[in-house]
């Protein structure tokens, strides 16, 4: 739907021309998107390029979340989530490692609870084999044949090339994990491509090219993965768009070897197709202090929240999806957000460990489907059950999934 309601901030004028047009965005746009406190103009122009895309649909799914260790080799400065590893076994009393029998026992419970989807990441664990993540999906696989398992950040992904011996690379790891069960690769550990954030915030940490190479890895190998960034700690909006804008290209480069054109988009965008794959998603993590080492640092407020969801949308104009994960936005803002561009919620989560909102927190976070449908129909929007490639769930009277989850393999 266009909506003609006057624009408050004439910087928007030509930038609203464009986005009617379906004419890529610039970083100066990206600019005056950020800068205007013209919001409305922001979520309409958002909107609209939602709505091309999916119509009022929002997607969410079922899944659990695992985070099998909090043991990390890392000390990056923004997160909470990491614990040193003692050589001599004097750990922090919350420090962590799940076996093998916990996890495939996790992905039991939430494959009997209707789960189409397991969620597996962690800390770089200084001790545990490169066979415990193979293990790991093989067990997962053979005990839940349709659950579909996306799991490992690039930077386990580098973590796990450095642990193997003999040594692998990137795309002999992918490919163990993959013929082990792996489905398809989580967004996270991009945080934000440049070398100043990198080198303040978590320099220890594998920095861009290491990212963008596993990913165009996992993409040539017809894995499908998304793509995030964390931000509202030290970076600037100029950062923010770099980093917006070096997923663009990649995701460019991505789909051509798809044989898609960016410009031929919006349109169906069956990933993976012809063996080889691209990303689905974006999501925008929003920083959360808390229990940081950047814990002073404020965190991003509920507007800049808005407008990084919103400019996200309209900058990405050949990312399928913009994922509002409402553990790190909250259920509220994210809901807020259906308006603004965003479609799709993530899911029923479960349990989450790498942030908790209320300080030391509860690992207990989880929203029920009934709920998430509710949040999207109050939005005005329809919600529709995916599975990790956004096709659409189907389920028998009993709730039991009748659809295959995993990813087609070529
Ligand atoms: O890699 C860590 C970030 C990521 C904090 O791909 C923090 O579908 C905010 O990547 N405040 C993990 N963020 C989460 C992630 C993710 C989540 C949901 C869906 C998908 C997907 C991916 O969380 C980490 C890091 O970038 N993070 N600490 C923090 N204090």
């Amino acid at each position: 739907m266009v909506v003609n309601r006057p624009v408050l901030d004439p910087a928007l004028e030509p930038i609203r021309e464009k986005v009617r047009a379906g004419e890529r965005l610039t970083r100066e746009d990206g600019h005056a998107l950020y800068r205007t406190r013209d919001i409305f103009t922001l979520g309409e122009m958002a909107d609209e390029v939602r709505t091309r895309w999916h119509q009022r649909k929002v997607f969410f799914n079922v899944n659990r979340h695992i985070n099998y260790s909090n043991f990390c080799v890392l000390r990056c400065k923004f997160c909470a989530f990491y614990r040193p590893f003692d050589k001599q076994g004097a750990h922090a009393e919350d420090a962590y490692e799940f076996s093998l029998d916990e996890i495939v026992t996790m992905c039991r419970e939430a494959q009997e609870a209707g789960a189409s989807e397991v969620h597996i990441v962690g800390g770089l664990h200084p001790k545990l084999p490169f066979s415990f993540y193979t293990e790991m999906c093989q067990a997962i696989r053979q005990t839940c044949p349709n659950l579909h398992i996306k799991a490992f950040t690039a930077i386990e992904i580098v973590h796990f090339t450095r642990i193997t011996k003999p040594k692998l690379n990137i795309r002999e790891v992918i490919s163990a994990l993959r013929e082990a069960g792996l489905d398809s690769m989580p967004g996270g550990g991009a945080e934000i491509f440049d070398d100043r954030v990198h080198d303040e915030a978590y320099k220890a940490k594998v920095g861009e090219k290491h990212w963008f190479d596993v990913h165009s890895t996992a993409h040539e190998l017809g894995i499908p993965t998304n793509a995030t960034m964390l931000y509202g700690h030290i970076e600037g909006i100029d950062e923010r768009l770099t980093h917006m804008l070096k997923l663009r290209e990649q995701q460019d480069r991505d789909l051509a070897a798809m044989g898609v054109d960016h410009a031929d988009l919006p349109g169906d965008l069956e990933n993976p197709r012809g063996g080889k794959a691209a990303f689905n998603c974006f999501i925008p993590l929003s920083f959360i202090p808390d229990g940081s080492e950047f814990g002073s640092l404020p965190g991003p407020t509920g507007l800049d929240d808005l407008r990084t969801l919103a400019v996200s949308r309209l900058m990405l104009d050949n990312f399928p999806h913009i994922k509002a994960f409402w553990i790190m936005q909250s259920p509220k803002l994210a809901q807020v957000s259906l308006n603004w561009g965003v479609d799709d919620l993530d899911g029923t989560v479960v349990w989450y460990d790498i942030t908790k909102r209320e300080g030391q927190g509860t690992n207990d976070q989880n929203l029920r489907v009934d709920q998430l449908r509710a949040l999207i129909r109050e939005a005005g929007c329809t919600p529709v059950e995916r599975d990790s490639l956004y096709r659409t769930v189907a389920r028998d009277a009993d709730g039991r999934l009748t659809s295959d989850v995993t990813t087609p393999r070529s």
